[in-house]
């Protein structure tokens, strides 16, 4: 059963996976409460939290007995459960096929990729005090650009989204990842106006609820730059 406030979204916002939950549910408007679980504070390593994720990782959705962890289960479970159009996860077999089949490839290349990179030249950094690593920091973007080369190339393609004509809970797993090393001021689509275009169509696609969502790492890049 599913509680009066909607479903329960346990989130960070700094976290790539929980600002694609987060858009799903806003630009839908399928009602939900979030509880923040400030990672940098150890929220996640408590032990209320590690009874809903026994991994200690955000995203959490609680929707009445129900606990599901893990971006790519929640964001499919929302857009198959609640009044969501169907276009976000189509039923069609061959057309919610190419969702799953961008979203089995994500998290092992688009994921950890664009995250290297902002773990190298973010939080590493400010976690230990030390200076950037740079070689560690060019092989990630190299590897990072061998993914963006096979988003536009494979994924992309000739259609506006990743997975056809429409926008699908693949593009907004793949367009968080992709915004995170703007918390370092780098801009990863810059030189990529294909995969701009078609980040442009998502923001249009579910509008306020993209600046609203990306606002705490805007915030990084801002106070970062303000520093340097
Ligand atoms: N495969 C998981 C990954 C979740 C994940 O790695 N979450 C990170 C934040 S982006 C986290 O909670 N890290 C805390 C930790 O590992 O201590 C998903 O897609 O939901």
């Amino acid at each position: 059963m599913t509680t009066p406030r909607g479903v329960e979204v346990h989130l960070d916002l700094l976290s790539q996976p929980c600002r694609a939950v987060l858009i799903l549910l806003e630009c839908n408007r399928v009602p939900h409460t979030v509880r923040t679980v400030a990672l940098r504070k150890g929220d996640n390593k408590t032990p209320e939290f590690t009874k809903l994720n026994p991994l200690q990782k955000v995203p959490v959705l609680v929707d009445g007995d129900f606990v599901l962890t893990e971006s790519d289960a929640i964001v499919k479970y929302l857009a198959t459960k609640y009044d969501v159009p169907q276009h976000w996860y189509p039923r069609q077999p061959e057309r919610r096929a190419r969702v799953d089949e961008y979203t089995a490839w994500h998290h092992s290349n688009t994921r950890p990729h664009a995250a290297q990179v902002f773990l190298l030249e973010v939080l590493f950094p400010s976690m230990s005090g030390s200076p950037v690593d740079e070689g560690r920091l060019n092989r990630a973007l190299s590897q990072l650009d061998d993914t963006l080369d096979k988003l536009e190339s494979m994924f992309l393609g000739r259609q506006p989204f990743l997975c056809g004509d429409d926008i699908t809970v693949a593009d907004l797993l793949a367009v968080c990842e992709l915004m995170q090393p703007l918390g370092g001021g780098r801009d990863v689509l810059q030189r990529r106006p294909k995969l701009q275009q078609w980040k442009s169509r998502v923001q249009a696609a579910v509008g306020e609820s993209f600046d609203r969502a990306h606002a705490v790492l805007y915030g990084v890049r801002d106070r970062r730059k303000a520093r340097l």
